[in-house]
């Protein structure tokens, strides 16, 4: 059956599970036979926007790049799966008037602070605690939560086949898939 494009946008803090998820989703998506293409940090801020740091200014710039991509990919017929905190309600905004009604989809990953920092995969937030890196989310850079997002899924909550599973009956009940 043919596949309804669209863009799943995945918002939330460092360590909330964002790509994870995207990434369970694009897996079980290809089981099926669907056409996706997953954006996050590894394959963006490597190349595309390796010149972006994590100023409020570059961050706005990086969103509206990844916006502007994510959009080429649903040109391309795809399902999207963009994985960014993307901190700032209006630049998610800005990327959903980017696109047709019902194209963005948007997914608040909101699994809360206590636990991204207790899991700190990478000791990111031990180091912004000491100061020794500025401007990290959550600790001090602001993010500001979605207030009407398609999805929420907090995934310390759930295993992440759960999660996953959410987000496919969301595309099945709403007929992407
Ligand atoms: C937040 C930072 C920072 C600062 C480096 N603040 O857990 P990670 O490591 O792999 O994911 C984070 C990633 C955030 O990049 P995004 O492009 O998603 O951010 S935004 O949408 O706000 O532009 C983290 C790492 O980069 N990182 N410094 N100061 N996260």
């Amino acid at each position: 059956k043919q596949q309804k494009p669209g863009i799943l946008w995945f918002t939330g803090l460092s360590g909330a599970g964002k790509s994870t998820l995207a990434n369970v989703v694009d897996y079980e998506l290809y089981r099926r036979g669907q056409h996706t293409y997953v954006l996050d940090g590894d394959n963006v801020r490597h190349g595309l926007n390796k010149d972006l740091g994590f100023t409020d200014e570059d961050r706005i710039e990086n969103i509206r790049r990844i916006g502007e991509a994510s959009k080429l990919f649903l040109d391309a017929g795809l399902i999207v799966l963009s994985a960014f905190i993307s901190p700032f309600r209006e630049d998610r905004n800005m990327v959903r008037k980017l696109v047709e009604d019902g194209d963005f989809i948007e997914v608040f990953v909101s699994t809360p602070l206590s636990v991204c920092e207790d899991r700190d995969p990478k000791g990111l937030y031990k180091k912004a605690r000491k100061g020794e890196i500025k401007h990290f989310t959550g600790i001090d850079s602001p993010y500001q939560e979605p207030e009407n997002p398609e999805i929420v899924v907090d995934t310390s909550l759930y295993s992440i086949e759960e999660a996953g599973g959410i987000v496919i009956e969301y595309l099945e009940a709403n007929g992407y898939i």
